[in-house]
């Protein structure tokens, strides 16, 4: 199971190539990554997912897709993370097939409860805490909300916005099974350490947690 999960982010890659920035991330222990490119061409999008798809194949991680099924279908990845103006659900899951990962944003109660009846892979629960990373979301949940998220949702949930290794814990503490970040380690100066130092901490506080469940 994947604990520590890296959404990319060019713009805040401190001017480094995105390959560099994935494959020390995935050293230091990111065990999921998610390639979003909000303004891209497509086939800039294709060409560079073709290329992150290679990297990361030879950790065995898997590689999501933001938003684009046609992308994800294109390039074979192994899933696809929508938001709720994205491609429907139960479209998704019908043109990727059964075994694609799907992750899907919630932002509010309402859409928690919607998501139980579809067989989702994860929820991402959005944002946690507000973020200058993505500033059009209806709110964010705090660590409240997402220990709500928590009792009302029977899928795994990936925690997202404006986590770093300060707060990891408390989100586990909280509810949630993953840790999603952008800019903790995009715009990390030592990109492997920061994804080494956030793994150490969420690994812990999962042991600590199952361990108090006991
Ligand atoms: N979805 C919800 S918040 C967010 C996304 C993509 C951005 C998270 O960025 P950061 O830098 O980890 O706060
Ligand atoms: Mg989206």
């Amino acid at each position: 199971m994947q604990a520590l999960y890296l959404v990319t982010d060019r713009a805040l890659s401190l001017g480094r190539p995105l390959e560099e920035v994935v494959l020390a991330a995935v050293r230091g222990g990111v065990g999921i990554v998610q390639l979003r490119e909000k303004d891209a061409p497509t086939r800039f999008f294709v060409e560079e997912a073709q290329r992150i798809k290679r990297l990361l194949q030879s950790y065995g991680v898997p590689l999501i897709i933001n938003d684009r099924v046609d992308v994800a279908l294109a390039v074979e990845a192994d899933g696809v993370h929508i938001g709720q103006q994205d491609m429907p659900y139960p479209l998704a899951r019908k043109l990727l097939g059964k075994r694609a990962i799907i992750g899907l944003s919630v932002e509010t109660v309402e859409q928690v409860l919607e998501a139980e009846a579809y067989d989702v892979d994860y929820l991402g629960v959005s944002p946690i805490f507000p973020t200058p990373t993505k500033t059009d979301t209806l709110g964010a949940w705090g660590l409240a909300g997402l220990a709500t998220v928590r009792r009302l949702s029977r899928h795994r949930l990936v925690a997202i916005g404006g986590l770093n290794a300060t707060n990891a814990e408390s989100v586990i503490r909280a509810g949630a099974d993953c840790v999603a970040v952008v800019s903790a380690i995009c715009s990390a100066p030592d990109v492997e350490q920061a994804a080494a130092t956030l793994r150490r901490t969420i690994d812990a506080a999962l042991a600590a947690r199952r361990k108090e469940n006991l």
